[in-house]
């Protein structure tokens, strides 16, 4: 029993297609590592066969594209002290991330439900990602305890001004329109046409005229001006200092409520991936990205943050340090790799 399937559609002899099913529905094709282990391998043989010029990743699923990582088997793996497992599970997760991003074939992913953390990770870095009305889209760690990884600290800082820290820090959930409006996603397509958009694109004809009488023009209305003035800034206590002296401001009220759900030590640590990430490589960020994770997963707030809201489901993590204030941005910088 495979999480992920795989279909060939031939085309005439050089421009075929292989599509990557994500089939784990119960989990909402949350990424285990035998899927991660088996997107690599195919992709690895699709690279070098002549015969496959696109590779196309769809859900089986309507309820997701991808929720994210395995993060309640990281937990496990951490309670247990199996520290060789979690960095085996993130080491090869942030590989095929890295293989994605250099991916010498088209990679076209179809998102058309939630899409967070590693969905990201297997979509964000290849060429063509087209998404629905019916997309979400996030990077919701810091609520778990954990840090935006698979890439994401080197292409959140590279979005417009603020966005890509406003997503990391909050976990703020955006719609496709809006995913295309910032650059996460590269077109938008209504949930009805998906499918003819799908089999245009299993026949191999070209993107443009598969998109010609599909794509649809985006608006937004995110507040982009209001994510520029407060989340421009590398430094997770002066963004909540700037969101503070807001008085009255409706919306600044609102992401100081997400900012306080989430782990103290998770949005001090992010704030420094971001902003180191804006001036690295996608390699040295997944490189990063890996020692921040093996260090965080192993601060109390991981299992904790796991416990609450993916286990138990309470919703009600008793993170430590409690604020971000008493946050030691020593520590923090020493978790996210810094200095
Ligand atoms: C942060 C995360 C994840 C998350 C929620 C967060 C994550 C993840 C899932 C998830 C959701 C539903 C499932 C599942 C996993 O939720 O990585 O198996 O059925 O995988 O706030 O990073």
């Amino acid at each position: 029993m495979s999480y992920i399937r795989t279909e060939i559609h031939s085309g005439d002899g050089r421009d075929g297609v292989g599509e990557i099913i994500l089939d784990r529905p119960r989990a909402l094709n949350a990424l285990d590592q035998t899927m991660i282990d088996d997107m690599h391998a195919i992709l690895e043989q699709w690279g070098d066969d002549d015969t496959i010029e696109t590779v196309l990743v769809t859900s089986a699923s309507d309820r997701a594209f991808c929720a994210g990582g395995d993060i309640r088997a990281i937990r496990e793996h951490v309670l247990a002290g199996e520290t060789a497992e979690v960095t085996k599970y993130f080491s090869s997760e942030y590989r095929l991330n890295q293989l994605i991003a250099e991916y010498p074939k088209a990679y076209i992913s179809l998102i058309d439900g939630p899409a967070m953390g590693g969905g990201l990770g297997i979509s964000v870095h290849g060429e063509v990602r087209i998404v629905t009305e019916k997309a979400t889209i996030a990077m919701p760690e810091t609520a778990i305890g954990f840090i935006p990884d698979v890439g994401s600290t080197y292409f959140l800082p590279r979005l417009p001004q603020g966005v890509g820290m406003w997503l990391g820090l909050t976990g703020s959930r955006i719609g496709g329109m809006d995913a295309v409006a910032i650059g996460l996603a590269t077109h938008f397509v209504p949930s009805a046409e998906l499918g003819t958009v799908a089999d245009g694109i299993r026949k191999g004809a070209p993107l443009r005229e598969v998109l010609a009488d599909h794509r649809d023009p985006v608006s937004t209305d995110m507040e982009l001006k209001k994510i520029a003035q407060y989340f421009d800034d590398d430094n997770a206590v002066a963004i909540v200092g700037g969101l503070r002296g807001a008085v009255g401001d409706e919306w600044a009220a609102q992401m100081l409520e997400q900012l306080a759900s989430a782990s103290p030590t998770s949005l001090a640590v992010t704030a420094n991936l971001i902003g180191e990430g804006a001036v690295s490589s996608l390699a040295e960020c997944l490189d990063r990205e890996l020692g921040a994770a093996e260090r965080i997963t192993a601060h109390h707030d991981f299992a904790e943050g796991v416990r609450a809201v993916l286990v138990d489901k309470d919703r009600n993590p008793s993170f430590s340090p409690a604020t971000v204030d008493e946050v030691d941005l020593q520590v923090a910088a020493r978790i996210a790799g810094l200095r």
